[in-house]
């Protein structure tokens, strides 16, 4: 019985993400959803990335608590919209539907969410996104992809951050290679530092490039 209301969630979910999906496409959006531990570098990310960008870019930023990461954004320009979970682990696409009643970024945004974060319960409320990236800090361990495996599948992009900590953690970029490999798909993978810029400037022509091609396909 209970592996019946499992199935229910988890296909009601689906159907309000194929919503949103509908939803950013009549908007004329594309949508990006960010997956990372707390911490990982979502928002040095987004603060980083997007003055590299030539989209215009608009933010959802999804947390427990607190208008911190919002402020934050909207202080430097750029425009942000924060969802508060009340506690709750993970955005939902009924939330981030919700938000677009209110938020309403014009066509050809790129919309980036910053999910909640977490590596476990993320992975299985999808928000309609058309691109998904995975973000991990090397101060998290290099074993992450055999530990949450779910997380990373179907992930467009791969991004381990703060590699300017790798000599002080012991992180072996190899072993995440691997355990990234294992999962059996040919993912890019980004190194980055949102501390020193480094691997910011291919991070950002690749997603260029997905959006242009997105943008193609209708
Ligand atoms: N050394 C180093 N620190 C970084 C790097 N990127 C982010 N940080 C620091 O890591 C901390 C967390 O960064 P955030 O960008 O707030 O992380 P987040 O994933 O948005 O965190 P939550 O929203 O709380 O989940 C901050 O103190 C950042 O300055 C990096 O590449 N190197
Ligand atoms: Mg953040």
């Amino acid at each position: 019985m209970e592996i019946e209301i499992g199935r229910d969630l988890f296909a009601h979910e689906a159907e309000l993400a194929a919503a949103n999906r509908r939803l950013f496409k009549e908007k004329g959006i594309t949508a990006l959803n960010l997956l990372a531990a707390p911490g990982a570098g979502k928002t040095s990310l987004i603060r980083k990335t997007v003055p590299l960008l030539k989209y215009s870019v608009a933010v959802i930023e999804g947390d427990p608590a607190s208008s911190v990461d919002t402020d934050l954004l909207n202080s430097l320009g750029i425009t942000a919209f924060q969802i508060n979970t009340e506690g709750g682990c993970h955005l939902e696409a009924s939330m981030v539907a919700k938000a677009l009643e209110s938020f309403q970024p014009k066509p050809g945004t790129l919309l980036i969410i910053e999910n909640v974060g977490n590596l476990i319960c993320t992975a299985a409320f999808p928000l309609g996104e058309s691109i998904r990236m995975v973000m991990v800090g090397a101060s998290e361990g290099d074993d992450k992809p055999f530990k949450y495996p779910d997380i990373f599948q179907g992930a467009d992009a791969v991004i381990l951050n703060k590699i300017d900590l790798k000599p002080y953690v012991d992180f072996d970029s190899e072993r995440f290679r691997r355990g990234i490999r294992a999962l059996g798909d040919q993912v890019p993978i980004f190194e980055v530092s949102c501390k020193t810029g480094e691997g910011l400037a291919e991070l950002a022509e690749w997603l260029e490039q997905r959006v242009d091609q997105l943008w193609k396909e209708g």
